[in-house]
């Protein structure tokens, strides 16, 4: 029996911080940063079941030509992500009455819907990138019991290659799903990534308002980085997280990517509401064959 210090519910019977119950998650679960990203969803949608929200986690559920999806946002960066996850996992495979671990596992599926910048100058920007391999330079995976989920090879050599000033945590690597990976690349339209995921969005990926740098070399080392013929295509905020996240807890997983910014060429999209809603319609479209 799980501590109510350790799952904790709300008055309703709801997880904490999500305020969801069990019955309001669907298997196939869409997740977004912006909690404003969630309607640019779900205005595609048939029906929508209901809206919940609380602080940055907005949650709708509801039907796209017939299929249950659930659209939540995150907020930004991996430490909410931790919190997602486990939240909905609870919800999937713990009673929440008895507190216990339900003997049948649900094995969900993620699909992220993110905006992310590119770190190789040959790719352009208002494209779109399926995260393969997601590097972590943020620490969430390290608390977990997860060495057997992680492909510490490459992780290895990304810590010598890039000999790290500015971090005191070793980067974790973690590979999506397969399966999900292939359903969404196969047409083309999107291509594949190795996405790194950092813990902020200025000095941790490289950007200089006032605040200067602690390694002015960050960037150049991540865009240089080689591993067999590896190279990291993109930046973001959450990936690594989700993609750790759901190996460890038994689910499938896939982070889909708006390039919205290029950081090598420092060009910024001209029309990055327009490049999201391709890959929200591309994406919903792609759900109903998976
Ligand atoms: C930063 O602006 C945010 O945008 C990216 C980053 O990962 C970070 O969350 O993704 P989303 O647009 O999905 O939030």
């Amino acid at each position: 029996m799980i501590k109510e210090s350790e799952l904790i519910l709300n008055k309703d019977g709801s997880i904490y911080h999500l305020h969801l119950q069990p019955n309001q998650i669907a298997d196939t679960i869409i997740t977004v940063g912006d909690p404003e990203r969630v309607e640019k969803v779900t205005k595609y949608f048939d029906e929508v079941e209901f809206i919940v929200r609380k602080r940055e986690f907005h949650t709708q559920t509801g039907t796209y030509k017939g299929k249950r999806l659930t659209v939540i946002s995150t907020g930004i960066g991996t430490d909410n992500i931790d919190i997602v996850f486990n939240e909905i996992d609870a919800l999937a495979n713990i009673n929440l009455k008895t507190r216990q671990v339900n003997k049948k596992l649900k094995k969900l599926k993620f699909i992220r819907i993110g905006t992310s910048g590119a770190i190789q100058k040959n790719i352009p920007i208002n494209s779109l990138i399926a995260t393969e391999t997601a590097i972590g330079f943020d620490s969430l995976l390290h608390f977990y019991k997860s060495e057997t989920i992680q492909e510490t090879k490459v992780a290895l050599e990304v810590y010598q290659q890039l000999a790290l000033t500015n971090s005191k945590s070793k980067p974790y690597v973690v590979n999506g799903s397969k399966k999900l990976l292939k359903h969404f690349t196969s047409s083309g339209e999107i291509t594949t990534g190795f996405t790194a995921t950092n813990v902020g969005f200025y000095a941790p990926q490289g950007r200089v308002l006032r605040a200067p740098l602690q390694d002015e070399k960050f960037m150049d080392k991540l865009s240089n980085f080689k591993y067999q013929k590896l190279k990291i295509t993109n930046l973001e905020m959450e990936t690594s997280g989700i993609y750790g996240m759901a190996k460890l807890l038994g689910h499938r997983a896939i982070s889909l990517n708006a390039i919205l910014a290029n950081r090598i060429t420092g060009e910024f999209s001209k029309t990055p509401e327009k490049i999201v809603d391709n890959l929200i319609k591309l994406t919903l479209e792609k759900l109903l064959d998976l």
